[in-house]
C-alpha cells in the first residue's frame, strides 16, 4: 500500500484517479483549490478513511513543498491544470503559472523531499498538427498553443529533474479523455461531455465542420488505470507515453450512438469548422502497453451508453 498525493484531485481525471487509488487501497492525500474541480467530485472519496483533503493551490510558491515536507508520500500524480486550450490562448500569462510554474513547484518538492516518483498530466496537444498518425511518441513536437508549449516544457523540466536527482518521472500525453463528471458547461468543454448533456435535454447537438474529423477518445475509467499502473508498478524507469487508445472514433459516429441512446432527439445542427480545429488525432498505445502494461479496455460505445445513464455534470459551483 502506497502513499499518494494527488493534485487536482477534485477534478474530472483527478477524482476519478483518487476513487481508483483508494478501490485499490492505497492512501491518497487529495488537494484541490476548486479553480475548475467541484467538491461533489470527491463525494465518495471523503467518506473513506484513507483519504485526506487539503484546499491547497499548487501554484502558491511553497505550499506544496510544506505538504510534503509532512505527508512524505510515495508518489505525486499531479493533475491540476488548466485545462482547457483556448482558456490558454485567451490568457498565457495564467498558462503559464498554472502549467508550466506548478509543474515546477512539483519538481521542486519532490527533489527536496525525495519522493521516488512522479506522474504528470501531460496531453497530445504537444505534437501539434501535421504529425504523421498514429502518432508515435518520438514524433516531432510542435505545439500550436500555450497549452500544448507549456505541456511540453514542463515535461522537459521534470525529465531534466529526475535525470539530475535520481526520481522517477512518467509523462502520460492523454488524448481526448471522456466520461462522468466532465464539466459540459463552456463551449471549450469536450465534445462529448456536451453531447451528452445535449442529447439528454432533448436538444440537438451542433457539429463544427462536416463531422468527419476523428479523434482517439478514451474513457477517464482508463485513464485513471493507466495513473494508478505509472503512480505504483515496480521497477519502472522515466519515461514518457501516450494515453489512447488508438482507435479513431469521427463526430458522425458519435452522434449515431447517440442516436440510439436518444432515438427522439432531431438530427444534429452543421456549423462552419472552429479556427485551428484539427481534422485527425489518433495515437499510438504500443508504448504505454510496453512500459506500463496499460491497454484501455472501455469502447466508445460502451462509455458513451454508461455516460447516458449517468447524471449529468452540472455547471462548476
Ligand atoms: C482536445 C483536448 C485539448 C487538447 C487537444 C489536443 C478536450 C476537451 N480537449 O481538443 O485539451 O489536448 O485535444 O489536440 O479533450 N465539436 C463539435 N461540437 C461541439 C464541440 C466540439 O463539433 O459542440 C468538435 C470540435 O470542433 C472538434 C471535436 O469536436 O473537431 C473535438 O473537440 P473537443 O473540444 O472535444 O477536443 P479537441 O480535440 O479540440
Amino acid at each position: 500500500m502506497a502513499t499518494i498525493l494527488v493534485t487536482g484531485a477534485a477534478g474530472f481525471i483527478g477524482s476519478h484517479t483518487t476513487d481508483l487509488l483508494l478501490a485499490e487501497g492505497h492512501r491518497v492525500v487529495g488537494i484541490d483549490n476548486f479553480r475548475t474541480g467541484r467538491r461533489e467530485n470527491l463525494r465518495d472519496a471523503a467518506r473513506q478513511s484513507g483519504f485526506a483533503f487539503h484546499e491547497l493551490d499548487v501554484a502558491a510558491p511553497g505550499a506544496l513543498a510544506g505538504l510534503v515536507a509532512r505527508v512524505h508520500p510515495d508518489a505525486i500524480i499531479h493533475l491540476a491544470a488548466l485545462v482547457s486550450v483556448q482558456e490558454s490562448i485567451a490568457n498565457p500569462e495564467l498558462n503559464f503559472v498554472l502549467n508550466v510554474q506548478a509543474s515546477q513547484f512539483v519538481a521542486e518538492a519532490a527533489r527536496l523531499h525525495r519522493v521516488g516518483r512522479v506522474v504528470f498530466a501531460s496531453s497530445a496537444a504537444i505534437y501539434g498538427d501535421g504529425v504523421e498518425l498514429p502518432v508515435r511518441e518520438g514524433a516531432a513536437k510542435r505545439p500550436v498553443s500555450p497549452y500544448g508549449a507549456a505541456k511540453l516544457a514542463s515535461e522537459d523540466l521534470l525529465l531534466g529533474h529526475a535525470a539530475a536527482y535520481g526520481l522517477t518521472v512518467r509523462c502520460q500525453r492523454y488524448f481526448n479523455v471522456f466520461g462522468p463528471r466532465q464539466d459540459p458547461s463552456s463551449p471549450y468543454s469536450g465534445v462529448i461531455s456536451i453531447f451528452a448533456r445535449r442529447y439528454a435535454e432533448g436538444k440537438p447537438v451542433t457539429i463544427f465542420g462536416d463531422g468527419r474529423q476523428t479523434r482517439d477518445f478514451i474513457a477517464v475509467r482508463d485513464v485513471a488505470h493507466a495513473n494508478l499502473l505509472a503512480a505504483t508498478r515496480p521497477g519502472l524507469v522515466s519515461g514518457a507515453v501516450n494515453i489512447c487508445t488508438g482507435r479513431s472514433t469521427s463526430l458522425l459516429d458519435l452522434a449515431v450512438v447517440f442516436g440510439r441512446l436518444y432515438p427522439g432527439v432531431a438530427a444534429p445542427q452543421h456549423a462552419p469548422a472552429r479556427a485551428g480545429d484539427i481534422v485527425h488525432s489518433l495515437g499510438a498505445p504500443g508504448a504505454a502497453v510496453a512500459e506500463l502494461g496499460f491497454t484501455a479496455q472501455v469502447a466508445v460505445a460502451d462509455g458513451l451508453a454508461e455516460l447516458a445513464h449517468a447524471p449529468v455534470a452540472s455547471p462548476s459551483s
